[in-house]
């Protein structure tokens, strides 16, 4: 007799979540963010590239007064006048249907599209966007790693709704909310691993949403060229090629013996878990940093009392470059230390903990400036470094990286006392 189905145990209930792991990356990024503060040219081919900002301040100051998004779309640079040898760091997709794209030539993208709007870099402004829509993603997935400006992977495994249809629902939720924060569209691919991720977000770009199943492998990713795997470069698929491998299918059916042989052992034998799809790297997430410093190398060596004032100009410029860096990022530290290096190339470091962790920039140079006194002055000094330790977050939680630092308090007088 059959048992009744009640006394089995559900396969949901007993089985460990599905791995989903989400590439996302935004499109046209550099060019995308151009055009909030220009979205007349919305649907135009742009191209960023070539100069810094202030250069186009010529654009900015002939309309002086009008707002950016009002300066009439005739009135901007075209790369047809442009002369010089920049590159472009992205177009838009309007741009790319041309032949216009990363890493090309200006004058060469001039030549396939003379008409494309040229508008030059703003890395500040790309930052920001990009600091923001990160934000956006950890605020519904915590479990984010950062990939460069404008990519990122997410675990969804754990995220309430991360299974829901296979990740898409987490995916079409994740690009509302970074467009309705930013205006900035993007693409997510979701796979079982970070491997798949990443090709998958590629497949439906712009906007786009791709899911790719353990099941897929064969019908999705082996019809791709090898170039496809993240990490095959140029010099390996032009290798590959010359055995007579072109796609990520025909990698997978050769022994992996004989790749080891060809590529090596530790590259012979990813390249053949990577065409199977196989790839275990977990998402890291970004670690607290254990400390805050700050070094310079001076113009020329310096000594501790023939050069006392501008040492000690430095040094109080160095505490203040820590100080700003600790509440830019929300940290205050126990641990003051200093790195000198000699003349002779060689450093030593001091350090000393405090009773309360602080961002301070009195208190960091005045603690410094204690470290100091311990160490051999009669040399001259290449090099000088302050360093906050012991990290704990500003607003009171604390990080668990802190190690364990030995006290040492040294109350001699200071070298250079506080102004
Ligand atoms: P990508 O994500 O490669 O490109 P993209 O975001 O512009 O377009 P896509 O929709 O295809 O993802 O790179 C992100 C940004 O990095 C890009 O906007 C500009 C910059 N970049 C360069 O400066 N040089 C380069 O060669 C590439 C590829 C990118
Ligand atoms: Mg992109
Ligand atoms: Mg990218």
């Amino acid at each position: 007799m059959l048992a009744p189905a009640c006394v089995l145990p559900s396969v949901s209930a007993t089985s460990a979540p599905v791995r989903r792991i989400a590439h996302l990356d935004m499109d046209a990024f550099y060019a995308s963010v151009e055009l909030l503060r220009y979205p007349q040219l919305q649907g135009l081919p742009v191209v960023i590239g070539g100069a810094r900002r202030r250069d186009d301040d010529a654009l900015l100051s002939r309309h002086a007064g009008l707002p950016l998004a009002e300066i009439p779309v005739a009135e901007f640079p075209r790369l047809k006048d442009y002369a010089g040898r920049g590159v472009i760091t992205t177009a838009t997709y309007a741009a790319r249907q041309f032949g216009v794209g990363s890493a090309m030539g200006l004058m060469k993208a001039a030549r396939l599209c003379p008409q494309a709007i040229l508008l030059p870099v703003d890395f500040e402004e790309y930052r920001k966007y990009s600091r923001r829509f990160k934000a956006v993603i950890t605020e519904i997935a915590p479990v984010m790693e950062d990939r460069g400006v404008d990519e990122v992977y997410i675990d969804f495994t754990e995220v309430p709704g991360g299974q829901r249809d296979a990740g898409r629902s987490l995916a079409r939720l994740i690009q509302k909310s970074i467009f309705d924060a930013t205006g900035l569209s993007c693409s997510i691919g979701v796979a079982p691993n970070k491997l798949l991720a990443k090709m998958a977000s590629e497949f439906n770009k712009p906007k786009g949403i791709s899911v790719v199943l353990a099941e897929d492998l064969q019908a999705l990713i082996w019809p791709l060229p090898c170039r496809k795997i993240n990490g095959v470069g140029p010099k390996a698929e032009e290798k590959l090629k010359a055995q007579g491998i072109y796609t990520i299918g025909e990698l997978a059916t050769r022994d992996p013996a004989w790749l080891v042989k060809i590529f090596g052992r530790s590259y012979g034998a990813w390249l053949h878990e990577a065409a199977w799809g196989r790839d275990n790297r977990p998402v890291v997430t970004e670690s607290e940093p254990v400390s805050i410093s700050r070094e310079t190398t001076f113009e020329r060596d310096l000594h501790a009392v023939r050069d006392k004032a501008e040492l000690g100009a430095i040094f109080t410029r160095l505490c203040e470059r820590v100080a700003a860096d600790l509440r830019a990022k929300g940290y205050v530290g126990r641990t003051i230390g200093i790195k000198l290096r000699y003349d002779d190339f060689r450093s030593i470091t001091r350090d000393q903990t405090l009773e309360q962790a602080t961002a301070d920039v009195r208190t960091i140079r005045r603690a410094a400036g204690q470290c100091l006194q311990r160490a051999d002055l009669t040399r001259r000094l290449r090099l000088l470094g302050v360093r906050v330790g012991a990290l704990a977050r500003a607003d009171g939680s604390t990080p668990d990286t802190s190690r364990k630092e030995i006290p040492r308090h040294d109350p001699t007088a200071l070298l250079f006392p506080d102004a």
